[in-house]
């Protein structure tokens, strides 16, 4: 388990075995500020998704860890203790750990604010700060999660997904062994049990929910409503005269905000689930698809998350990996073994073809 014991160190590094005091010791934090922040992700999770591309809109410098859920690792008790909702982001930023992604974008706004780091939040007060802070809430508030299992386990809903075809069947496969994997686990972690057992609760209720046609085609119809108000605010934004010298607006302004942040990564997870038609084709909404053609060509967007519709490169082949990692003293030690008995074969044939020769 390297990769865990990897992590384990660092946590304990990151959560202040050598925090220091005084003033002296304040300007010292200061300064690393930027190389202590540390993100336990996973590429598929659409709340990392967000974090991660406020980290990059604001070019801080963070450590990336990769928790793979479909390896289950987030439920493994080093990540429990960390986070004991069993869930990703977490950002770790010297001793403090911050599991909320909202509280997460909001701590790095508040704690990266000097001059030279982009804002994503404006001033207080300001008619921008309430624009963003409601279309964020807004945008923030959707169940996004209930949408991805939704369209995994009910292709039907979706035209044109990304999900390759056996999600389905993994997905359900994973559903039906957490409920054992986290009873066990609490069993074997005493000190984590009600951690364990209220997630497992917590979970069951939520998979029961996106597993109901009938309340996905709900909340997917409701879904109209928040696209027609974006696409209002849009326009709004395209009959602004722009400042002399200035691009193309963003949703609440000449800035690309934290709520573009939402809305980037919220049609980009639609794309993936095979909605977008439904939203914004066909010239139905049409600030709406020339917005998300934009975020698409934002080199930001495209360093962090451009490939992660892409399920082969950014989930099978780093899980493979991951998995060859994990199992490789076993492949070393069987493939030695193999050919310790190989040679020994080998030579032994030689022995006794020169005997035989001899005699
Ligand atoms: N709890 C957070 C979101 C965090 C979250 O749901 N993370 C998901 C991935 S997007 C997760 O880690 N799921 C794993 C699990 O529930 O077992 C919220 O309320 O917004």
């Amino acid at each position: 388990m390297a990769a865990q014991e990897e992590k384990e160190s660092l946590l304990q590094e990151e959560t202040g075995a050598e925090m220091l005091k005084g003033s002296e010791a304040e300007m010292k934090s200061c300064e690393k500020k930027e190389s202590k922040l540390v993100l336990y992700h996973w590429t598929q999770s659409f709340s990392s998704q967000k974090v991660r591309l406020a980290i990059a809109e604001k070019g801080l410098q963070c450590k990336e860890y990769d928790v793979s859920l479909p390896l289950s690792e987030h439920n493994e008790p080093w990540f429990m203790r960390l986070n004991p909702a069993g869930e990703v982001p977490v950002l770790v930023h010297d001793d403090r750990v911050i599991c909320d992604p909202a509280q997460i974008m909001d701590y790095l706004e508040d704690t990266f604010n000097d001059d030279k780091t982009p804002k994503l939040i404006p001033e207080t007060g300001s008619t921008y700060y309430h624009r963003v802070q409601h279309y964020r809430e807004l945008l923030d508030s959707l169940p996004m999660d209930a949408y991805t299992h939704g369209c995994i386990l009910h292709p039907e809903l979706s035209v044109d997904s990304h999900i390759p075809a056996y999600a389905n069947t993994r997905i359900r496969a994973q559903i039906g062994s957490t409920e054992s994997e986290l009873k066990k686990l609490a069993e074997e972690n005493p000190e984590l049990k009600d951690a364990y057992i209220s997630k497992q609760r917590r979970l069951k209720t939520k998979l029961f929910d996106h597993d109901n046609v009938k309340y996905l085609k709900k909340i997917l119809d409701e879904l109209v409503q928040v696209m027609d108000q974006v696409e209002t605010e849009l326009q709004r934004r395209a009959e602004e005269t722009p400042e002399e010298g200035t691009q193309q607006s963003w949703l609440c302004g000449e800035f690309f905000s934290m709520a573009d942040v939402s809305l980037a990564v919220t049609l980009h997870r639609l794309k993936f689930l095979g909605l977008s038609r439904r939203y914004w084709g066909n010239g139905t909404r049409p600030n709406l698809e020339s917005y998300y053609e934009r975020v698409l060509e934002r080199p930001t967007f495209c360093r962090v998350l451009g490939h992660v519709n892409n399920i082969l490169i950014s989930a099978v082949l780093p899980t493979a990996f991951r998995v060859a990692r994990k199992r490789a003293p076993t492949f070393i030690g069987t493939t030695v073994l193999i050919g310790l008995l190989g040679g020994a074969t080998y030579f032994a044939f030689l022995y006794f073809k020169k005997r035989l020769l001899v005699s």
